[in-house]
């Protein structure tokens, strides 16, 4: 075929929206991939010829099925619970699974999408996926989430496995949702394997795991600033979110000399002037851990800082900012607010959190900008790790892991460079990370043929 055959990106995202209609996160996040990749292979016919792009913008497989569960007052609940499979060129699936009520097959075909190109660029061999269902659970009891969890897994073990497809923690899943649904498994199994990452010390799970994506986020911010002759110290920070990425980005950037001021919920954003504290931090992860609690009481419990309900942390002016909560939390306008109050840099520690526009606005006010591809994928790193020590049976050091876990944002941010320059010296992080993500996957796939 000869190159000038080729559809453009127009045509290309015309079949996207077309045989993926009403999906729009999912038709958002192959959009914002697809501009740098359409660029990327003009000249390269392979590529075209065995229709790479498209291929990977096609899950393997999404699998969706109904859960059914009871609560405590014996009313029978039905959810629906999904696996989206979409990529395994170059490891097992591998991605998290999120319960929320805001789920579909869209905002996880999009995460299964991102997921692929973000386990690419770790440089560990893991393919990518995603799942969750649309179960809330917000003022459930302890018993509720462990029924849910287990008729959830009652249905996945089919779809998954050790060499097969691991999923872990996203939002709405930590540590105990994780247990259930891993005494689950081994419970329908009887096989004790590492089918599932994030889990507890005590049952195969990895230190530093908990705090991986949050520190990560950190790091990929400090190596952002490094290049571009900076450094983190003395830095004011936001931090949007107040779940386990949030909590861990603002720890690591408050280590390394920053001062984190903001943080969030679904309710609104807390402002502390004088800047989160180890003790106060401490006492969100009580408060937000264990109780569930609203970041508003943090206004109550520590003076000068304030709760703004209903609002995101955008308009306080800040150095660095990274959003940590969920998808499209950061606007245009926000964009441009933070712009001009000085932003140097932005983190994303959520999945897109960030808009295309709102990345457009930054790119175009040289602001350094971290795609959460690139700087979230901290976590599903030492998930990686966490299967190594899974399959050899050994457990590593905590100091081990913390080395290996720097080293292996510092080898991403390495990675993104090789592909990033932008128009006038500006080092364009996002493209860059498109591009090396893409290429080890698409390389992988040519090697299959066409299947
Ligand atoms: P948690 O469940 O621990 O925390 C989620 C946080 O985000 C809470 O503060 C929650 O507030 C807030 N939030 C969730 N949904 C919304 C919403 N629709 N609007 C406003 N606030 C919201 O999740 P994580 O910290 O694990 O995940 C946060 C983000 O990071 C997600 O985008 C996830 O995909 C991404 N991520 C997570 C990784 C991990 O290892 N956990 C790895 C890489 C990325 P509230 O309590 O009010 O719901
Ligand atoms: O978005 C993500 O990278 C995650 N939720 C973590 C996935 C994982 O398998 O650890």
């Amino acid at each position: 075929m000869a190159i000038s055959d080729h559809v453009d990106l127009d045509q290309f995202m015309d079949g996207v929206k077309r045989r993926n209609p009403g999906e729009t996160e999912f038709q958002q996040a192959v959009y914002e991939v697809a501009v740098d990749i359409f660029d990327y292979i003009a000249d390269k016919e392979i590529y075209h010829e065995a229709q790479i792009l498209r291929r990977i913008a096609e899950p393997d497989r999404v699998v969706s099925f109904r859960v059914c569960w009871e609560d405590d007052n014996h009313n029978v609940r039905v959810q629906r619970g999904y696996r989206v499979q979409n990529n395994n060129a170059i490891g097992p699936y591998k991605g998290g699974l999120r319960f929320h009520k805001s789920v579909n097959q869209s905002i996880l075909k999009f995460l299964a999408f991102e997921q692929t190109f973000k386990n690419s660029l770790t440089g560990l061999p893991m393919g990518g996926a995603k799942g969750g269902s649309d179960f809330n659970p917000k003022g459930k009891s302890d018993s509720e989430i462990m029924r849910f969890c287990q008729s959830f897994m009652t249905e996945l073990y089919r779809h998954v496995g050790e060499d097969t497809d691991v999923p872990a923690g996203d939002i709405g899943v930590g540590a105990r949702e994780i247990g259930y649904m891993f005494g689950q498994y081994k419970r329908i199994t009887n096989r004790y394997v590492g089918v599932l990452t994030g889990k507890g010390i005590e049952w195969g799970g990895s230190l530093v795991r908990k705090e991986a994506t949050g520190y990560g986020v950190v790091y990929f911010l400090e190596d952002m600033l490094r290049h571009a002759g900076e450094g983190l110290e003395g830095k004011v920070m936001t931090v949007s979110g107040s779940g386990n990425v949030a909590v861990h980005a603002a720890e690591k950037a408050l280590q390394l000399g920053a001062r984190v001021v903001t943080l969030s919920d679904s309710e609104g954003f807390i402002h502390d002037p004088d800047g989160f504290t180890r003790e106060k931090l401490e006492w969100v992860k009580r408060h937000k851990g264990h109780r569930r609690g609203r970041i508003s009481a943090y206004a109550e419990e520590f003076k000068g800082a304030s709760f703004h309900e209903g609002e995101r942390p955008w308009r306080v002016p800040c150095d660095l900012a990274c959003p940590c909560a969920t998808q499209n939390e950061v606007h245009a306008d926000d964009a441009r607010l933070l712009a001009k109050n000085g932003l140097k840099a932005m983190a994303e520690g959520a999945n897109m959190p960030a808009t295309n526009d709102a990345v457009k606005v930054l790119r175009e006010a040289g602001v350094l900008f971290g795609p959460a591809k690139a700087a979230n994928a901290g976590g599903v790193a030492v998930s990686g790790l966490e299967m190594a020590q899974n399959s050899t049976r050994i457990a590593m050091r905590e100091d081990e892991l913390q080395s290996l876990l720097r080293d292996i944002m510092q080898g991403i941010h390495g990675r993104c460079l090789e592909h990033a320059q932008g128009p006038d010296g500006y080092v364009d992080y996002a493209k860059g990370a498109n591009i090396a993500g893409f290429k080890k996957v698409a390389d992988a796939m040519l090697a299959f043929g066409i299947v």
